[in-house]
């Protein structure tokens, strides 16, 4: 929607600091109201920026890559998702290696089946792995990732030894 203003230069950018594009973008209902008002005024642009602001604090768009930061001991990503495809950027801002395990299941995150040295079982019947970012990222790296998420509860997991129970966990929770 900028891109198609930047030419015409006649009127500044909003003065707001969260011009440069919210981290998370608006619906497809949202980004086509904010396309038509574009084509009507600049000033429909300020309307659609403060819609992106509003709806991505809730949700975030499918085709924009969400963060999900992994620490020690701790996962930190958007947990109230649309459905859909979604990337996601894999960031280690930790001091070791880390995963990014999602399991859709009707547990709870703090009640995985676990073995006896804590960690998820993760071929348990009870949970369906649909993201599975393999070996560990080193820290300080990024890693780009893909999920298809359908509604419903999901987990997302560090499994890697005594991580889960550290408290690298989190529910996760998606709606059509
Ligand atoms: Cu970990």
């Amino acid at each position: 929607m900028t891109v198609t203003l930047e030419p015409q230069q006649t009127q500044p950018a909003p003065a707001r600091p969260g011009t440069p594009r919210p981290a998370s973008p608006p619906s497809i209902r949202e980004q086509f109201r904010g396309l038509k008002s574009v084509l009507l005024t600049v000033g429909g642009v300020i309307v659609a920026a403060v819609a992106a602001i509003v709806v991505g604090a809730t949700f975030f768009h499918p085709t924009t890559p969400a963060k999900a930061t992994v620490i020690d001991y701790a996962i930190r990503m958007p947990v109230r998702m649309k459905a859909g495809t979604h990337k996601l950027q894999l960031v280690n801002s930790g001091a070791q290696g880390h995963e990014l395990l999602i399991f859709r299941t009707s547990l709870p995150a703090a009640a995985l089946p676990v073995g006896e040295d804590g960690d998820v079982l993760e071929e348990s019947p009870q949970l369906d792995k649909v993201l599975d970012s393999g070996d560990a990222l080193a820290p300080n790296k990024t890693q780009p990732l893909i999920v298809h998420l359908t509604p419903g509860h999901y987990v997302a997991v560090c499994n890697l030894p005594s991580h889960y129970r550290l408290g690298m966990r989190l529910d996760l929770y998606v709606t059509k």
